[in-house]
């Protein structure tokens, strides 16, 4: 029987990208699969921080093991921000606004490096543990393409001429920061359970 595994997260688009990486393995289940209609208050000022937030939030109140992951974008040439602050960038949870808000910073910047980051928490059994995921790349002067989410269409991966809205969800998950701390968190796993 194939098992279940929580992930906490609202988000429709990362549950489908991390759902394919586990497709063999587990079912995932969300927030909303689950009955959470909360939006777990992200209010630490790190990755691990926010990601444990909410992969605690669902161990305290629904007693089911959980991971949870926390992302965002890094920007050289902007201090590194969005960072933990890209959900809510221009203070709106709207990707469109929120991808215009950097371009317009950006505007006139040579320096266009930038990094996607992911660090997943998960909780077994009580106890936590870290994955991390990094993908390097460039920020592009304007948008292109209309797959995936956030700022994926300014997103161009090193060594690669598409953006990741560009890419097919197949691609991007062979080289995410998501993807690569998911085959982490997969590895782990997998470590515990041989059977696997
Ligand atoms: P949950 O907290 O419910 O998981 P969220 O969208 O709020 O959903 P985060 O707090 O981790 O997730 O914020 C991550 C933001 O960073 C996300 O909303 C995007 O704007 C951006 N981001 C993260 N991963 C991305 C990716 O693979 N492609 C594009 N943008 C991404």
């Amino acid at each position: 029987m194939i098992k279940e595994l929580v992930f906490a997260t609202n988000n429709k688009h990362k549950t489908e990208e991390v759902g394919k990486l586990l497709l063999n393995e587990y079912k995932v289940l969300n927030l909303s699969d689950i009955g959470c209609t909360v939006d777990i208050p992200e209010t630490g000022d790190t990755f691990e921080e926010n990601a444990f937030l909410k992969s605690s939030y669902v161990v305290e109140n629904y007693q089911l093991d959980c991971f949870a992951d926390d992302s965002g974008l890094e920007i050289e040439a902007l201090n590194n921000e969005p960072g933990i602050y890209s959900a809510r960038y221009s203070g709106q949870k709207d990707d469109q606004v929120n991808l215009k808000l950097v371009l317009q910073k950006m505007e006139g910047l040579s320096n266009r490096k930038a990094r996607f980051k992911t660090v997943i928490s998960l909780i077994q059994e009580k106890k936590n543990y870290f994955f991390e995921g990094v993908i390097n790349g460039y920020i592009r002067e304007n948008p292109i393409g209309d797959q995936g989410f956030g700022y994926d269409p300014i997103f161009v991966p090193e060594g690669y001429e598409q953006s990741f809205a560009q890419m097919s969800m197949e691609q991007k998950n062979q080289i995410s920061h998501r993807a690569i701390a998911m085959r982490k968190l997969i590895a782990f796993l997998k470590e515990q359970q041989p059977v696997l």
